[in-house]
């Protein structure tokens, strides 16, 4: 299968003033003597012509870039054809003519991945790059593609494997001369070094993972306090079912938002009372649940009405830490939109869209306050888990060590190093591999 050549369009589908055709292959010579009017240079744009038999297909600047200096390794030619669909495709499918095939989304990046180009941290950090959403986001995939990651953790996993053999040396040969007695202070001060490394780069990495995951948002409150009508506000469409009846919403609703390019889920749910009604009690139930997924919630109350002693109670028996009250339908008691300086507090009227904007600010500010350093890594949960799992070895391999228990603490130090390892894709599974690059793009 890797044998054979891969193609793809790598731009965007539909028109465009340029599109980029992709080919990869372990040796492209013939293709391209069957397909160009004619050779190319390594890494030189050359105007050439593409042929189908007699016809010219298009007129275009190809790049070829020899294996193994290429982002694949192999062969690999860009097409840079005029932006047309009827034009790629047809040059598409001359080169399926000549031999090569379809690419799969990610096969690019996966071919690039096994043959040593990249590792499978910056393999997740191109995908990453590609669907970044803002400036921020795009900085930390740009640290971890880099490869600034991969070689904090190959040093981190270094000391490891030194402290690890300089272990094992004593328990495997324990009455040699030649070895030096074990020293287990010393030792200990290299795991604990080792900790101090590891806790940073888990540090970095949670602050990066926060841009790439999508918050959420629960618009919580009584019946009828107006917890779809906001909703529809900030959608700018009427996307809940609004009326003066009470419980009209009866399941938690998600929708996407999308503020300044950056998309969070808002989650509209069922109004929160005492109910007979089995339907509604699975709502309320559902409510609960959007409340302990949440980010943030939202409690809304109708400022006419005030909030009640029980409301306080809901919030405090559920343990909603991060919420804001929204005091809607200020219409009615003549208040101005603003955010009270606690901050805990915004008046809004969704009857006559007042202090929507607030809303919004607020829902910003979450991402705003996440500050992008050069260390701060675009890292995913897979990540973070195994750096934690080194985390969790190094520390059994630290108390193993003072309770005199060497092999235990030799194979905790091995653990630590394969969770390490398993981040930048050593011994990674199929299916790993396959969840990871099916993720990707198409041309990529
Ligand atoms: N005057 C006024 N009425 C509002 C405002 N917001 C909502 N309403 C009205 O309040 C009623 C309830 O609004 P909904 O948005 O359906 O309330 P809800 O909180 O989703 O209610 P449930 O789905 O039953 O839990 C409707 O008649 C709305 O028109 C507001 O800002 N001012
Ligand atoms: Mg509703």
């Amino acid at each position: 299968m890797k044998d054979t050549a891969i193609c793809a369009i790598a731009s965007p589908i539909g028109s465009s003033a340029l599109g980029i055709i992709r080919v990869s292959g372990n040796d492209l010579t013939s293709l391209i003597n069957r397909v160009f009017s004619r050779s190319f240079e390594d890494r030189k744009a050359t105007l050439a012509n593409i042929n189908d038999e007699n016809e010219i297909l298009d007129q275009s600047i190809i790049i070829y870039y020899k294996s193994p200096r290429s982002y694949t390794g192999e062969d690999l030619i860009e097409i840079i054809c005029h932006g047309n669909h009827i034009v790629m495709n047809s040059i598409l499918n001359l080169l399926i003519k000549n031999g090569a095939r379809s690419a799969n989304p990610g096969e690019f990046s996966e071919r690039a991945f096994f043959n040593n180009k990249i590792n499978l941290a910056q393999a997740e950090a191109v995908a990453d790059l590609i669907s970044a959403s803002d400036q921020k986001a795009v900085k930390a995939a740009q640290n971890s593609l880099s490869g600034k990651f991969a070689k904090e953790i190959n040093s981190i996993a270094q000391i490891i494997l030194s402290t690890r053999a300089e272990i094992e040396s004593i328990i495997n040969f324990p009455e040699d001369d030649d070895v030096p007695d074990l020293n287990i202070e010393s030792i200990q001060t290299k795991i604990d070094k080792t900790l101090l490394l590891l806790s940073d780069i888990i540090k970095n990495s949670r602050e990066g993972a926060t841009l790439n995951q999508r918050k959420s948002y629960a618009f919580v409150g009584k019946p009828n306090s107006g917890k779809s009508s906001l909703i529809n506000c900030l959608l700018r469409k009427d996307a809940s079912i609004v009326s003066n009846q009470s419980g009209t919403t009866r399941d938690a609703i998600e929708y996407e938002l999308n503020i300044n390019n950056k998309i969070v889920n808002i989650v509209d749910t069922a109004g929160i009372r005492d109910t007979n009604d089995d339907v509604e009690k699975e709502g309320i139930l559902r409510t609960l649940k959007s409340i302990a997924y949440a980010d943030k919630v939202f409690y809304i109350v109708d400022d006419s009405k005030g909030i009640e002693d029980s409301e306080k109670k809901f919030i405090e028996k559920h343990k909603i830490k991060n919420h804001i009250i929204l005091y809607n339908k200020i219409d009615l008691t003549g208040k101005n939109p603003h955010i009270h300086s606690s901050g805990e507090y915004v008046c809004v009227s969704a009857r006559d869209n007042l202090g929507i904007n607030l809303i919004k600010k607020i829902i910003e500010e979450d991402f705003s306050c996440i500050n992008v350093s050069e260390n701060t890594y675009l890292a995913r949960t897979r990540q973070i888990e195994l750096l934690y799992k080194s985390q969790k070895h190094l520390n059994e391999s630290k108390q193993n060590m003072t309770s005199g228990n060497f092999d235990f603490s030799a194979e905790e130090l091995r653990l630590a190093h394969v969770a390490l390892s398993s981040i930048l894709g050593q011994n990674s599974t199929k299916e790993l591999l396959d969840e990871i690059f099916n993720s990707f793009c198409i041309g990529k």
